[in-house]
């Protein structure tokens, strides 16, 4: 990992999430920050979190995924206003992955979408400020809507055992949901939201916690129940991620720092250039007739294995900036350090230098994802 001589203060500004006591007692030893609320990044052993969530089940907090609840009238008005999707076609109990998009075409977060009912809406977003945005852009357009943080906490049960995990839980009913397919229930009186998704590609569950007085007990249910499949505690796992190719925001871009569009990070299926208006509309139509001027890949970096990158560094072919790697890590399975980075269309596959931190490192691109899950 990066050597940090120095500590980061976090102090009340930071919100906790329900599952926050149960991570500290079963020894969780970092976090970050996202969505102005304390996520796990690790409990100590990045080689067993690993190998878990690949080989067995993990149990994740990422109640730091918070929802955005858009309910009332005119909440499928909103949604579509926001989103690059037509919302007309989404089902109730069918959640979809979707972009939030600025009127330049800007992603500001892509969230998981999940239709509650045929006007109750929630936004599961990534880390940035969605209920602002959707909040005024309500109040400018005169809907007839309400923008709240629901008390909605996800936890995800994440790897090829996670199922059986869900099974014994909740019954056989899961393994018939759909990707991203949720339903409402209850275990032991806990109320929640089941869902077939999760931030990684083994496969899994996700429960949306509805009483966040009980995060501690859905946290100790879900342990006892991954017992005999080894579960464990983990957290969102940057390798996994970049091996199976998952668009991180926040890593690979932010609207404030590194600005993409959907087309040029690989996301140009989530926009439904044919169904209703929505805000960005008219400057992805142009994007797609122009053609995106950069696009998303991996690249493989030479040398000994990687450390891991504070930020994005640059990519180079012989003085020309080409690029930018925006995340780094050293992959056992493939022995090999990968990453994904943004490049200039039409930049050739090889000869390129990563200017990591530590030093510069040859580089070549590589095809997404890495490794393929069936
Ligand atoms: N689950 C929930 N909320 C979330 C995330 C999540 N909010 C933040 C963040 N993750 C949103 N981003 C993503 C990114 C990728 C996926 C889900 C949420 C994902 N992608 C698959 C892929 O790219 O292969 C499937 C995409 C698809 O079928 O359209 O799962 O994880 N609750």
């Amino acid at each position: 990992m990066l050597h940090m001589p120095f500590e980061i203060h976090v102090g009340p500004n930071v919100r906790t999430s329900p599952y926050f006591d149960a991570t500290v007692a079963d020894g969780v030893r970092a976090f970050s920050v996202y969505n102005h609320m304390f996520i796990p990044g690790n409990f100590g052993d990045p080689d067993a979190e690993y190998d878990r969530l690949i080989n067995g089940v993990a149990m994740w907090d990422v109640a730091a995924q918070r929802q955005v609840e858009i309910a009332g009238p005119d909440a499928e008005r909103l949604v579509q206003a926001i989103t690059t999707r037509d919302v007309a076609r989404a089902a109730v109990g069918q959640g979809r992955y979707v972009c939030v998009c600025d009127h330049d075409g800007i992603v500001l977060n892509d969230p998981v979408l999940l239709r509650l009912s045929a006007e109750r809406f929630w936004l599961s977003i990534a880390d940035s400020d969605i209920s602002l945005w959707a909040k005024a852009v309500a109040r400018e357009r005169g809907l007839d809507v309400r923008v709240v943080e629901p008390d909605a906490s996800p936890l995800a049960i994440q790897g090829p055992k996670a199922m059986d995990v869900a099974r014994d839980l909740f019954g056989s009913w899961v393994d018939d949901l759909r990707y991203f397919g949720f339903r409402e229930t209850a275990l032991d009186g806990i109320p929640l939201v089941v869902a077939r998704s999760g931030w990684s590609k083994q496969g899994g569950v996700e429960l949306y916690l509805t009483d966040g007085s009980r995060g501690g007990d859905l946290w100790a249910r879900v342990k006892l129940a991954g017992r005999p499949y080894g579960i464990g505690p983990g957290a969102p796992n940057d390798l996994e991620r970049l091996e199976s190719g998952l668009y991180s925001y926040g890593a690979d871009g932010r609207y404030q720092t590194c600005p993409v569009n959907p087309f040029e990070i690989g996301l140009g299926a989530l926009v439904d250039l044919d169904g209703d208006d929505f805000i960005g509309r008219d400057a992805l139509v142009r994007i797609k007739a122009e053609g995106p001027a950069r696009r998303r890949t991996g690249v493989v970096l030479d040398g000994p294995p990687v450390a891991g990158n504070a930020r994005p560094v640059a990519l180079r072919r012989g003085d020309d900036a080409i690029g930018v790697v925006t995340e780094v890590a050293y992959s056992k399975r493939l022995e090999r350090s990968i990453g994904h980075a943004l490049v200039a269309v039409g930049t050739p596959d090889d000869g390129l230098t990563a200017m990591l931190d530590d030093g510069p490192r040859p580089a070549r691109l590589a095809d997404l994802p890495f490794i393929k899950t069936p």
